[in-house]
C-alpha cells in the first residue's frame, strides 16, 4: 500500500489526561478562545494569554503518552511505506512515545517565538510577558503555537502528501477547525481511502469511507496491528 497520512486531534490525547477542547468541560467551554486563542487576544492581555499556555505546558510535561501514541510511534517507525503524522495537537505526546517526522500544524507548546523577530527557541517552563527575546531582546515573546485566523504550518507539505496518499485516517479530532477538517475533502478528491477513528462518529456521517469508534488508546492500537499485519 502506498502513502499514509494520519492527522490526530485532541481526542488522541485525551487519555493521557490532556483536555480536549469541545467534549463536556473541554477547553473552549471554559476559556473564550477569541481571547486566549487569537493574535488580538494576546496583544489585548499577554500575561492571560501566558498564563493560559503556561497551564496548559505545565499538563502536557507533566502527562505521559498513552498507547494510541505508542501504537502511532510503531508505525511511524516500522511500516514499509511513506506515513506522515500531522497533528493538530501542541503536546509532544507523539514525540514522547517515539513518533519520527511529526508534524505540528498547530504549532508546539514546547516551542516559543518571537512577535517581533520571529526567532523561534525552546519554551521555557513558564513563560512571562516581560521575558526579552535571546535574539532581538523585544519583550514580544509568545508561545509558538497557530491561533485563529493565523495561518497554519507545514500546510504545502500536508496537501502534497494528501494528494499522493492512498490512506487518510483522522484520529481523535471533531473536525470543526479549518483547514484541518478539509483534509479529509483533499484525499478523498485524490482518490484515497478515508478511514475515521473516534470516540464516536463525528456529526458529519458519510465523509469517511468507513470509521472505527472506541477510545483512542484500545482503538488505535487495534488499527495499527492490522496495517502492519498487512505490509
Ligand atoms: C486560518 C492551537 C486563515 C491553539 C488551534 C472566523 C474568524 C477567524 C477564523 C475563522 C472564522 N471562521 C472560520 C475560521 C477559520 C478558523 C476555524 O476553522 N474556526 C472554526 C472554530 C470554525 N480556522 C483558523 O483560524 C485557522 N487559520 O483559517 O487562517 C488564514 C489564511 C491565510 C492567511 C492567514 C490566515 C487556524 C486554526 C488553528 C487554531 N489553533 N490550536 C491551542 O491549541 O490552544 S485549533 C484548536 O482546535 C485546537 O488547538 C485543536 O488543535 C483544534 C481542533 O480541535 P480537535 O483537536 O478536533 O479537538 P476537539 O475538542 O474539537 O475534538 C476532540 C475530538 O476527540 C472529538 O471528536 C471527540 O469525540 C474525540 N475524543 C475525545 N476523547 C477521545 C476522543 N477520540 C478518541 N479517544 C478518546 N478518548
Amino acid at each position: 500500500m502506498g502513502g499514509i497520512v494520519i492527522l490526530t486531534g485532541a481526542g488522541v490525547s485525551a487519555e493521557s489526561g490532556l483536555g480536549t477542547f469541545r467534549d463536556k468541560g473541554g477547553l473552549w467551554t471554559r476559556y473564550d478562545l477569541t481571547e486566549v486563542a487569537t493574535p488580538e487576544g494576546f496583544a489585548r492581555n499577554p500575561r492571560l494569554v501566558h498564563d493560559f499556555y503556561n497551564a496548559r505546558r505545565a499538563n502536557a510535561l507533566d502527562s505521559s503518552p498513552n498507547a494510541a501514541h505508542q501504537a502511532l510511534a510503531q508505525l511511524t517507525t516500522r511500516y514499509t511505506g511513506e506515513v506522515l503524522l500531522v497533528t493538530q495537537n501542541i503536546d509532544d505526546l507523539h514525540e514522547r512515545a517515539g513518533a519520527t517526522g511529526v508534524v505540528h500544524m498547530h504549532g508546539e507548546i514546547t516551542r516559543a517565538l518571537c512577535a517581533v523577530c520571529e526567532t523561534r527557541w525552546d519554551a521555557p517552563r513558564v513563560m512571562d510577558p516581560d521575558d526579552a527575546c535571546p535574539s532581538c531582546a523585544a519583550r514580544a515573546t509568545r508561545p509558538d503555537i497557530v491561533w485563529f485566523g493565523e495561518m497554519p504550518y507545514h500546510m504545502d507539505r500536508i496537501v502534497t502528501a494528501l494528494e499522493a496518499a492512498d490512506l487518510f485516517v483522522a484520529i481523535g479530532t471533531s473536525g470543526e477547525v479549518y483547514p484541518a477538517a478539509g483534509f479529509v475533502d483533499i484525499a478523498a478528491e485524490a482518490g484515497a481511502e478515508t478511514l475515521e477513528i473516534n470516540l464516536e462518529p463525528t456529526p458529519a456521517p458519510g465523509r469517511f469511507d468507513r470509521v472505527l469508534t472506541g477510545p483512542a488508546a484500545v482503538a488505535v492500537p487495534a488499527w495499527v496491528e492490522t496495517v502492519l499485519a498487512e505490509a
